[in-house]
């Protein structure tokens, strides 16, 4: 870590340059919720998502090659190759929920995307969608259209990130669904290698960057409870808290629950015992 420069920070994660061609992403216990950093911290929720993400890195390698050189053994931190990012978000859905439901709502479509009329909230799509944002610095990422996204990456780039982004919601969601998790949607982002060739960057397939719904309690028709963050909605519902910064600080049980269930995702979805991560992160990529 010392002789690494700290190049730019996420909410809940920090980017440091290695060098020219790598950099080192550290993912922090920070949670946010309602789009706010919680002044407490989720132990170990940073390693859980650096392990789900090295996990399905190394599962994906077919579909699509990713930015992974090295897990480090403090399992919160992965080497990673330096890529060109993609100007879009690429998102996909497989259920109708969150700006989706409200682009959905208000027009019927999602991303240029006409839906079947009489969708309700949360219920699964006929297929899942291609639904690109633009990276918002600030503020919320847009939703845009197809033809908004192939203006910005080019028609040959944009067809083939729809097509791995694609293959990859599939993989996850198929594993997931096995597991009593519902993956209702996603986010990737996708950079370019030295060669041109599209990479796989950022997390991948986590609690952080999709929606995690328990398929035990999943019913179409209303919001769904988060899999991870729900004990952390509720508490902040209870408190009344306007949902502006500073938010409130978390109880001890609402924290230890909430860990409980960041291990549970780890453990559901790797079927790698959390304890076996943290002895040898390495475990997760065999
Ligand atoms: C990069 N972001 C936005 C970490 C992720 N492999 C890469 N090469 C060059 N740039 C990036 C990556 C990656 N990943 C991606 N910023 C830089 C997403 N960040 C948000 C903060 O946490």
């Amino acid at each position: 870590m010392s002789d690494a420069t700290h190049v730019a920070s996420g909410k809940v994660r920090e980017i440091y340059a290695l060098d020219d061609e790598r950099l080192l992403l550290v993912a922090s216990d920070r949670i946010s919720t309602f789009d706010v950093v919680l002044p407490t911290d989720i132990p170990d929720k940073g390693r859980v998502l650096t392990g789900v993400s090295a996990f399905w890195f190394a599962r994906t390698r077919e579909i699509v090659p990713n930015h992974l050189l090295e897990l480090r053994d403090d399992g919160r931190s992965m080497e990673c190759r330096r890529l060109e990012m993609l100007p879009i978000e690429c998102v996909v859905r497989g259920y109708i929920t969150g700006s989706g439901w409200k682009d959905y709502q208000a027009t019927g479509e999602v991303c240029g995307h006409r839906l079947p009329a009489g969708l309700v909230e949360s219920e699964q799509l006929p297929e899942p969608i291609f639904t690109p944002a633009t990276k918002a610095h600030t503020g919320h990422d847009e939703n845009i259209t197809r033809e908004q996204a192939a203006e910005l990456v080019g028609e040959e780039r944009f067809a083939e990130a729809e097509r791995i982004s694609l293959a990859l919601y599939r993989h996850g969601s198929e594993w997931a669904a096995a597991r009593g998790i519902v993956l209702a949607d996603t986010k990737f982002e996708l950079g370019l290698d030295p060669a041109g060739r599209l990479v796989l960057g950022d997390e991948a397939l986590t609690p952080d960057s999709s929606r995690f719904w328990p398929a035990d309690s999943y019913a179409a028709g209303r919001g769904q409870p988060s899999f991870d963050k729900q004990f952390v909605r509720d508490y902040c519902e209870t408190r009344g808290w306007d949902k502006t910064p500073p938010g409130p600080e978390l109880p001890d049980d609402v924290v230890e629950g909430t860990r409980a269930r960041y291990l549970e995702a780890f453990e559901r979805l790797t079927d790698i015992a959390f304890d076996d991560y943290l002895a040898d992160p390495e475990v997760v990529v065999r």
